[in-house]
């Protein structure tokens, strides 16, 4: 999958796309980010890429023609069928789960890094869709850039390495996770839960189950309301509740 990000701040992506999963992902050549400085497509001599505001008023605007400039000449390279193309903005629909499991079913990624700023409104009319990470403000869209080369791209087969860890983990079936240990079994008369030491794969499941449960009860309600839930599910949260 390739992810193109157009922005004024190439350097902040080096060294977050050279680390851990997504890094080695980009080496094995499984994902490629193919980083567009919005200002190499500024015409005058200055490279201008922004200006003051129509109507007045606090801050610079990101200019429209550097932009779509460079998002024309990206698109040359680009299949056209399978791309699309994503503004970083507070003002987007925000990433969830579902809509980065959507994402990760096209080829190709461009990415326009929105500006705290703000940019001229003409350049909404050439994405496709406009994205925002969270109800928080940020100085920029690259951070949210990051967020979704990293949630779209571990989505890629091969990028994540065993293929069940992406199965039984958070929000891919609606739940919050069951609590881990590894060694040792007891950390400053904190135990390991005996179960986890038993052997028995059956109630190691049923236990990991109603610890997912009852996490996601307790910090996300909201989650289980969409949760796929089993016969069993509901037998555990009963028994969970009636105890609270
Ligand atoms: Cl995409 N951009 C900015 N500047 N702030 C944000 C955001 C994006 N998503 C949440 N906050």
């Amino acid at each position: 999958m390739i992810f193109h990000v157009l922005t004024l701040f190439p350097d902040f992506f080096s060294s977050p796309l050279k680390q851990s999963i997504i890094g080695r992902a980009i080496e094995r050549g499984i994902l490629k980010v193919a980083l567009h400085n919005i200002r190499d497509y500024a015409k005058d001599k200055h490279r201008t890429v922004d200006d003051t505001p129509y109507g007045g008023g606090a801050g610079m605007v990101l200019k429209v023609e550097p932009v779509v400039d460079c998002l024309e000449a990206v698109r040359k390279k680009t299949t056209k069928e399978r791309t699309l193309t994503i503004l970083t903005t507070p003002q987007g629909v925000t990433l969830r789960q579902p809509l980065v499991e959507r994402l990760s079913g096209y080829e190709e990624l461009i990415i326009l890094c929105g500006r705290y700023e703000g940019i001229d409104e003409r350049i909404r009319a050439f994405v496709d869709m406009e994205v925002s990470i969270g109800d928080y403000i940020l100085t920029g869209g690259e951070i949210a850039a990051l967020v979704i080369i990293d949630s779209v791209g571990r989505l890629v087969p091969g990028v994540v390495g065993e293929a069940d860890s992406l199965k039984t983990e958070s929000f891919s079936e609606g739940l919050l996770e069951y609590p881990q240990y590894t060694r040792p079994p007891e950390f400053r008369g904190m135990k390991v839960p005996e179960v986890l030491l038993s052997g028995h794969h059956e109630q190691i499941r049923k236990w990991r189950r109603k610890e997912s449960l009852k996490r996601t009860l307790e910090r996300r309600p909201d989650l289980l309301e969409r949760a796929e839930l089993t016969e069993e599910d509901r037998k555990l949260i009963k028994e969970l509740t009636e105890k609270g």
